[in-house]
């Protein structure tokens, strides 16, 4: 080494032992900022896709054994009036994430494979608020609100998505497992894509060539029903058309244990920083394709056994949150999306081999319906230490952990939907909300205080398809659910104060005028 050489090296090592020493300095006054500051918690969302309010052994399933969520749920605080936003799920999953009724987005309907995002990137939302309170986002599973801006190039980055509206991490569906892309998709691009093989997908036409549901019955391992006669992919026709992109298709019977993979490498990834988690179960929504080693094992067909895989799965992960010494500090809320459905468009059992149990508890309806069984879901918050066991009978909904977690994480984020509920999420109080809109395809009710009110809606009363009555009748509905929490006494006529008071009050949140609401909703 030359003597000018051996200057510059010594220069850069006292360069470089000034840096370590400032900054050290610097980590100190750090350490004592943040030790003054209440720690973090890690945050997760555990969302079911089509869970229905009776579906759970802790909400009184008898059949259907669900132990892991039993375990959350007996631990935690158990909520009785716990609602998601909307009866389906691309509506129900946009007001979770930014915490404002989904009837306020005219877009906020069941989307297609190739709707774009129905989040404006400029929009607030749980996982944006969160990053700016130092929080690690991601989401694993299910999406189903839209991709790109139009027009999306699967073989290309996709965007806007996940990671433009606050998540820093994305391995998800784009939109249902019954529709088509039938790919995952990472941080924007399709997993696992083969350029030589690129993917096109259309919602219009069917590729030339193709075979589907429709035309080639004898490619079919699941037949359908109604709908989902379009491309076939594994033995199952979707909705949608799609060609190429072979490498990339997933495997059904595989995608619990892939999205659980996912959600664990997350979590164990980022188990230093504050970290928030919204893992989207693709279960029990169809096509209902549980492992070879959940098939059989509920002797409920292929729902219970996908809702059996689901509970699986949440034990799995709450015990690598429990290995990774997580569990203390970490606050879980796990609901639904949407009510309960047995025949969803394939023959798969679910109506024949349900036997005595009752997806939808005591609850009339299902999922699509604006009665109670449409939007009640199960709804648990757990904190090991932090949440003694409660059951609540608080009114709250999934619109409301937005200003809930802006609250607890010290943020200032709120808007006019979200009811701040934190002491009530952690089984401090039993103060719930008193009033809520309740959404079913794009109809509007009214829940408040023990009153449920559905205005007139013309449509069918079933929809005979999915065997679901939808709430739509000719006159107004009122019901007193302290009393009949099965919906069958209409005291719409013999309570006219009460049903005014509920239209009045509904009304005003909802904006429609007086004179108009009826006219409104009978078009
Ligand atoms: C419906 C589908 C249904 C399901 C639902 C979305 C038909 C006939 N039915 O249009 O199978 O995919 O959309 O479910 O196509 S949700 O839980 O994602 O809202
Ligand atoms: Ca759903």
């Amino acid at each position: 080494m030359t003597k000018t050489n051996f200057l510059n090296l010594s220069f850069f090592v006292l360069l470089a032992l000034t840096f370590i020493a400032c900054n050290s300095g610097g980590n100190t006054k750090e350490t004592t900022i943040t030790e003054n500051k209440p720690a973090l918690p890690n945050i997760i969302f555990i969302y079911l896709d089509d869970l229905g309010y009776g579906d759970v052994g802790s909400y009184g399933s008898t059949e259907l054994k669900t132990p892991n969520i039993d375990r959350l749920a007996n631990g935690g605080v158990r909520f009785t009036n716990g609602y998601a936003s909307s009866a389906t799920c691309s509506p129900s999953r946009y007001a979770l994430l930014t915490g404002t009724y989904p009837w306020r987005n005219k877009d906020a309907k069941i989307l297609p494979g190739t709707a774009p995002l129905l989040i404006d990137t400029a929009q607030m939302t749980i996982p944006r608020m969160l990053q700016a309170q130092g929080y690690h986002t991601g989401v694993v599973g299910k999406w189903h609100m839209g991709l790109g801006s139009g027009n999306v190039d699967w073989n290309q980055r996709i965007a806007p998505g996940p990671n433009e509206v606050g998540f820093d991490y994305s391995y998800i569906m784009a939109a249902t497992q019954d529709r088509v892309p039938t790919v995952y998709i990472e941080d924007g691009h399709v997993a696992g894509l083969d350029p030589n093989d690129p993917i096109q997908v259309s919602y219009k036409e069917n590729f030339p060539g193709e075979p589907t549901g429709k035309d080639n019955p004898e490619l079919l391992k699941m037949k359908w029903h109604h709908g989902h006669n379009n491309s076939i992919v594994n033995g199952i026709p979707r909705i949608g058309f799609m060609k190429g992109g072979e490498a990339a298709k997933w495997v059904d019977e595989d995608m619990a244990d892939t999205f659980l993979i996912r959600a664990q490498k997350y979590i164990v990834a980022h188990k230093e920083a504050p970290f928030f988690l919204y893992y989207a179960l693709q279960q029990p929504h169809v096509p209902r394709t549980p492992h070879p080693r959940f098939a059989g094992k509920t002797g409920m067909g292929p729902r219970g056994d996908a809702i059996a895989e689901a509970d699986w799965c949440i034990g799995e992960f709450i015990n690598t949150l429990e290995k990774e010494g997580l569990l203390e500090n970490t606050l879980i809320v796990l609901s639904s999306d949407n009510g309960p459905v047995l025949n969803d468009g394939y023959h798969d059992d679910a109506e024949e081999k349900i036997g005595k149990h009752t997806p939808w508890g005591p609850l009339r309806g299902g999922k699509y319906s604006l009665f109670e069984a449409g939007t009640r879901v199960p709804f648990i918050a757990y904190w090991k230490g932090k949440i003694e066991p409660s059951v609540s009978d608080a009114m709250i909904s999934q619109i409301d952990l937005f200003a809930s977690l802006s609250k607890l994480t010290g943020s200032s984020e709120s808007n006019q939907d979200s009811k701040e509920m934190l002491d009530v999420l952690m089984g401090k109080s039993t103060e719930g909300r008193d009033e809520l809109i309740l959404e079913a395809t794009t109809r509007t009710a009214f829940r408040k205080g023990d009153w449920a009110m559905i205005p007139p809606y013309k449509g069918p009363a079933v929809n005979k398809q999915v065997n679901i009555e939808l709430g739509n009748a000719e006159e107004y509905q009122l019901y007193n659910l302290q009393d009949d929490i099965n919906q069958q006494n209409n005291l719409a006529v013999t309570k006219p104060d009460k049903l005014q008071e509920m239209k009045t009050a509904f009304e005003k949140i909802r904006g429609i005028a007086d004179d108009d609401v009826e006219a409104l909703e009978l078009k």
